[in-house]
């Protein structure tokens, strides 16, 4: 029997109680908490680029996100980003979108960190925006932790959200209860995102999921292990966000204030409208940490 995730949406107005569930559980999902409002418009403008590209199955209820499998199949592996699901021009597309860098900064989202840290929360500007494909080369994430992708601090919290509904025959991700506190697992090379897996121990199998609703969001802390769920659908795209976020004060990583792709932020900001979200974290007094490149090597776990 596999645990189904406990709603925290009531603990938001009770900090204690709120941090008390996270030293316990590790994650912390919240239903609803982004509004269809804020989403919807992000989804069709990640349709659109999938249109454009042409990948959606035409006719039809387009929000569904049908693909055109043949079509999109015949994207060499070369010119994908399998971590994502589509080629690297598609989501070059997509991160230019200003739509996608405005929602993690959803005053729903900045208001949970805020209560959670108890203090001022840093956006973490590499945001990355899945789109899983049947497309051959690109598998289902497999049991990681984000610490050794990220560094930084180990406060930093994933926050990952579909675009839409997302049930568990979508792919959705879930996560190893207790093991925010194994502290860092050794891994080894896998398929899937990142290409790395912790190696886990028997009997470390707590796994906690669900089925999300649009506005559903997970967060988990650096070392909480996760992973995806296998799409059961043989035609159909998940679309959702993995975004971080951290203690201001805390140290952070170069890289997690860089693009999520080869364009410079010039190149991503370009057709923007507005200029309130360009280069925001410039003004902010940041702590840089350095990249430790050891945690990228291959171990050995002794269970
Ligand atoms: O969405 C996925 O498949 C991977 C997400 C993930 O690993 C993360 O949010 O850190
Ligand atoms: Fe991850």
């Amino acid at each position: 029997m596999t645990n189904q995730f406990v709603d925290s949406t009531a603990l938001l107005t009770q900090p204690e109680q709120l941090r008390a569930r996270a030293e316990q559980d590790g994650y912390l999902f919240f239903r609803g908490l982004l509004p269809a409002e804020a989403i919807s418009p992000v989804r069709e403008d990640l349709l659109d680029v999938v249109e454009r590209h042409g990948w959606l199955r035409k006719g039809g209820n387009r929000s569904l996100g049908r693909l055109r499998v043949a079509a999109l199949s015949q994207e060499p592996e070369s010119k994908m980003r399998t971590d994502i699901g589509v080629s690297r021009d598609a989501y070059h597309d997509v991160q230019k979108l200003e739509s996608v860098h405005r929602l993690p900064h959803h005053p729903h989202l900045l208001n949970l960190y805020r209560t959670l840290f108890g203090g001022e929360p840093l956006v973490h500007a590499r945001h990355i925006i899945r789109m899983i494909t049947p497309h051959p080369a690109v598998f289902p994430t497999p049991p990681h932790q984000d610490f050794p992708l990220i560094q930084g601090t180990a406060q930093t919290w994933t926050c990952w959200f579909p675009i839409g509904d997302c049930p568990r025959s979508l792919g959705a991700l879930k996560v190893l209860r207790g093991s925010q506190n194994l502290g860092y697992l050794p891994i080894e090379p896998a398929k899937g995102a990142g290409a790395i897996a912790a190696q886990l121990c028997p009997g470390e199998s707590d796994w906690v999921e669900g089925d999300f609703a649009m506005g559903d969001v997970l967060t988990f802390p650096a070392f909480m292990v996760h992973r995806a769920l296998p799409c059961q659908f043989r035609d159909r795209i998940r679309l959702s966000f993995d975004v971080r976020y951290q203690p201001l004060v805390e140290p952070v990583e170069i890289n997690s204030l860089r693009p999520h792709c080869e364009l410079t932020w010039e190149q991503i900001y370009a057709d923007w409208k507005s200029n309130d979200l360009k280069y925001y974290w410039r003004d902010l007094p940041l702590k840089m940490a350095d990249w430790d490149r050891t945690l990228l090597q291959y171990g050995h776990r002794i269970c």
